[in-house]
C-alpha cells in the first residue's frame, strides 16, 4: 500500500491532534451516531493508555473511541477522497457521520477508506473511529480474554511488552485522481557500473504510464514508458549501509498527454543475497552490529515520535550499531524512511510474536497444551498471520533498509505442527517477495537438533539468555552452554546472528562481583557473548535485547518494566552502552577478525 505523499495531483491533509477520547461503558452505545459523549481528549498519534490516571482506562479490554470534525478542501471536487490510518491497534472501525466507511484487523498495518461517496468538498463531517485492543488465539499477536469473578474482563498474551493500543500513528485525509497509480513494487540489481530498476506499475483502471528515475539532484537518470519494465542507471551510486544514497521513482499516469496522476517513491540501488554462511549486501558481506528495539516511550506508549526518532538514531550512530530489528511488529513507516535516507539496515518483523505456549510452562518447556491445535492457534491464526504478512509486504516491500523479513519471534518452533504451521507461510512470503532473506527467532528450546522450521529459513537468528535466565550469574558456564548451542547451530551451514542477548540491569546498581541486575554485570554479560561470537566461523551478526528499557505488563520479574535496556527508558546511556560502543565502532559492518 502507498504511503500518502502530496503531488502535483494529490493533496495531503493530516488529522492529527487532539480529539475526543472514551472507552467504552464511558461513552454512549453507538458513539459514531452523534458527537462523543466524554470530557476526555486524546492526542494522535499516541497510544492511549497511560495518559489518563483512571485505571478502567489503562486496564480496559475492548473499544475506545476517538472522534472529530473533518472539513474536506473546497477545491477536492471532483477527486476521490481517501482516509488513511497509518495503524489501529490491534482492530479498527471508521464511521463518517452515520456510517461505516471501513473496517480492519491487525494493529501495525495502514488501512484505507474511500470516502467520496459520502463526503463533499468544503463540506464537515464527523469522523469517529473505534479501536480494539483485543487479543484472542486467532489475532497476530495472539492473547486471550478471560472474565474474573468481578465480571471484569482480562487481557493476558504470550509476550512481555506492555499492550498499548490506540491510535498510535497519524492518520491522513487525501485527494487522489480517479484514474491513478494503486501500487508500484521497484525491485533492485547492480550490473557492473550500472544499477538496474525492475519496476511495476499498478493502476486502478487501464491506461498509459510514464516512469523517470531521478538522483538526488533531480535529475534525469532513466526512463521508461509502460506499467513494466527495466530502468538502467549508468554509474550508479549505490545505497550501502551507513552510506544511504535514494533515487525517486516518479510514476505518471497519462490520458494522451495529460498527466492524471503522478505519484513518487524513493528507492535505492542495492542487492541483498544469503551465499554459504554469508550475509551479501552488494555482494559484500555484512555483519549486523545493533539492537532488537520496541516502539516505547514514557507517556507515548508506542505513539510515533520524530523527536524520539532522531534521537534514536543517533545513540545508534553513536555507538556504532549498523542495524536493528523491528521487534515485535512493524514500526511506523517514518521510521523506515528515515533508515533508507541514513543507511541503517533493518530487519523487518511481523507482529507474531507469542505463537508459544510452551513458554508458559516456564523453564521446563512443557507445554501445558499444545502450541498447535484447532483450540490453539489454528488455522484461523495461520489466515491471520497470512494476511498480516501480505500487508507488511505490500507497506514495506521498496525500502532499501529492509534486507530480510523476519516471520515471528520465538514461535514455539521445535514443537509438532510446527512445520505445518510455518512451511505455507514461508512459502507465501517467497512468492511475494523473492528477493529478501528470511528469518525467524529461535526461542531457547528450539534447538538445532530439534528445531522444526531452520531448513526452511535463509538466516538462522537465536535468542539466548545464558547467563540470564539460564546459569544466572555464572558467566563460566553460561560461556560453555551458549558454544555448545551457537556451534550446533553453526553446523547446519547456514548463517548464524544472535538476535537477542541481554541482561536486566538497574541503572545505578554496581558491583565488583558477577552480580546480576548490576552495570558492571550487563558489560561482562555482553563481553563473554562476544568471546563466543568470535570463535563461531558462520556468525553474521549480534542484535543486543534491548536498545532501551521498555514498559512490560504487571509480573514479578519486571519491575517497572524490562529492563535489558542498554539505554534507560529516557534514553541514558548504561555502562553497557559504553562497552558495546568499544567493540562495535570498530567493526564497520565487518565480522571481528576479518580483514578489509
Ligand atoms: C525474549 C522475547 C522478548 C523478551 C525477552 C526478555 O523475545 O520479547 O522481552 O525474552 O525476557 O524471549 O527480556
Amino acid at each position: 500500500m502507498l504511503k500518502p505523499r502530496p503531488t502535483p495531483t494529490r493533496e495531503l491533509v493530516n488529522l492529527d491532534g487532539l480529539w475526543r477520547f472514551g472507552v467504552a461503558g464511558r461513552v454512549q452505545d453507538e458513539p459514531w451516531t452523534g458527537r462523543l459523549e466524554t470530557p476526555l481528549e486524546a492526542p494522535v498519534p499516541a497510544s492511549y493508555n497511560d495518559l489518563f490516571t483512571d485505571p478502567a482506562i489503562r486496564d480496559h479490554v475492548g473499544w475506545a473511541w476517538y472522534q472529530r470534525q473533518v472539513r474536506v478542501p473546497r477545491g477536492w471536487d471532483g477527486e476521490r477522497v481517501l482516509l488513511r490510518f497509518d495503524a489501529a491497534t490491534h482492530a479498527g472501525r471508521v464511521y463518517v457521520d452515520d456510517r461505516l466507511v471501513a473496517e480492519h484487523v491487525g494493529g501495525y498495518t495502514p488501512f484505507e477508506a474511500d470516502i467520496t461517496d459520502v463526503v463533499s468538498a468544503g463540506q464537515e463531517f464527523r469522523l469517529t473511529v473505534g479501536v480494539s485492543n483485543e487479543l484472542t488465539n486467532v489475532t497476530i499477536p495472539p492473547g486471550k480474554i478471560t472474565v474474573d469473578q468481578f465480571g471484569t474482563r482480562k487481557q493476558t498474551y504470550l509476550h512481555d511488552f506492555y499492550n498499548y493500543a490506540g491510535l498510535a500513528r497519524s492518520v491522513w485525509l487525501y485527494s487522489r485522481p480517479a484514474t491513478h497509480v494503486e501500487d508500484v513494487t521497484i525491485r533492485t540489481g547492480v550490473d557492473g557500473s550500472a544499477g538496474t530498476v525492475d519496476y511495476a506499475v499498478r493502476t486502478s483502471a487501464a491506461a498509459d504510464v510514464r516512469v523517470r528515475a531521478l538522483d538526488e539532484t533531480g535529475a534525469e537518470v532513466g526512463s521508461g514508458t509502460g506499467a513494466e519494465g527495466t530502468l538502467r542507471i549508468d554509474g550508479v551510486t549505490l545505497w550501502r549501509p551507513g552510506a544511504a544514497y535514494l533515487y525517486d521513482l516518479v510514476v505518471e499516469v497519462l490520458d494522451g498527454d495529460t498527466v492524471v496522476d503522478s505519484y513518487t517513491e524513493p528507492f535505492g540501488v542495492r542487492t541483498v543475497e544469503v551465499r554459504g554462511t554469508e550475509f551479501l549486501i552488494n555482494g559484500e558481506p555484512f555483519y549486523f552490529t545493533g539492537f532488537g528495539k520496541h516502539e516505547d516511550t514514557p507517556v507515548r506508549g508506542k505513539g510515533h515520535d520524530d523527536a524520539y526518532l532522531v534521537h534514536d538514531f543517533q545513540l545508534m550512530e553513536w555507538i556504532g550499531a549498523n542495524s536493528f530489528r523491528t521487534a515485535h511488529y512493524p514500526y511506523a513507516e517514518e521510521v523506515l524512511e528515515f533508515a533508507d535516507r541514513h543507511g541503517i539496515v533493518v530487519i523487518d518483523e511481523t507482529a507474531a510474536v507469542g505463537i508459544n505456549l510452551a513458554v508458559q510452562g516456564g523453564l521446563t518447556g512443557l507445554a501445558p497444551e499444545p502450541t498447535f491445535s484447532p483450540e490453539t492457534f489454528n488455522d484461523e491464526t495461520r489466515a491471520a498471520h497470512a494476511q498480516h504478512l501480505r500487508e507488511l509486504i505490500a507497506r514495506d516491500k521498496n525500502h532499501p533498509s529492509v534486507v530480510m523479513w523476519c516471520i515471528a519471534n520465538e514461535p514455539s518452533s521445535n514443537e509438532e505442527g510446527a512445520r505445518e504451521y510455518f512451511e505455507p507461510l514461508i512459502r507465501l512470503t517467497r512468492e511475494l517477495d523473492p528477493t529478501r532473506p528470511l528469518t525467524s527467532t529461535a526461542v531457547m528450546f528450539a534447538r538445532a537438533d530439534n528445531d522444526l522450521i531452520a531448513d526452511l529459513l535463509d538466516v538462522l537468528s537465536i535468542n539466548r539468555y545464558f547467563g540470564w535466565y539460564v546459569a544466572t550469574g555464572d558467566l563460566a558456564t553460561a560461556e560453555t552452554y551458549l558454544e555448545g548451542d551457537l556451534r550446533a547451530w553453526a553446523a547446519l551451514g547456514k548463517p548464524v546472528m544472535m538476535a537477542e542477548y541481554g541482561a536486566d540491569t538497574m541503572p545505578g546498581l554496581h558491583s565488583v562481583w558477577d552480580q546480576p541486575w548490576s552495570e558492571e554485570y550487563q558489560a561482562s554479560y555482553l563481553e563473554m557473548n562476544h568471546r563466543v561470537f568470535d570463535r563461531v566461523e558462520a556468525f553474521v551478526g549480534e542484535h543486543v535485547w534491548n536498545f532501551a528499557d521498555f514498559q512490560t505488563s504487571n509480573g514479578i520479574h519486571r519491575v517497572d518494566g524490562n529492563k535489558k535496556g542498554v539505554f534507560t527508558r529516557d534514553r541514558k546511556p548504561k555502562t553497557a552502552a559504553h562497552t558495546l560502543r568499544s567493540r562495535w565502532r570498530g567493526l564497520q559492518n565487518r565480522k571481528p577478525g576479518t580483514a578489509g
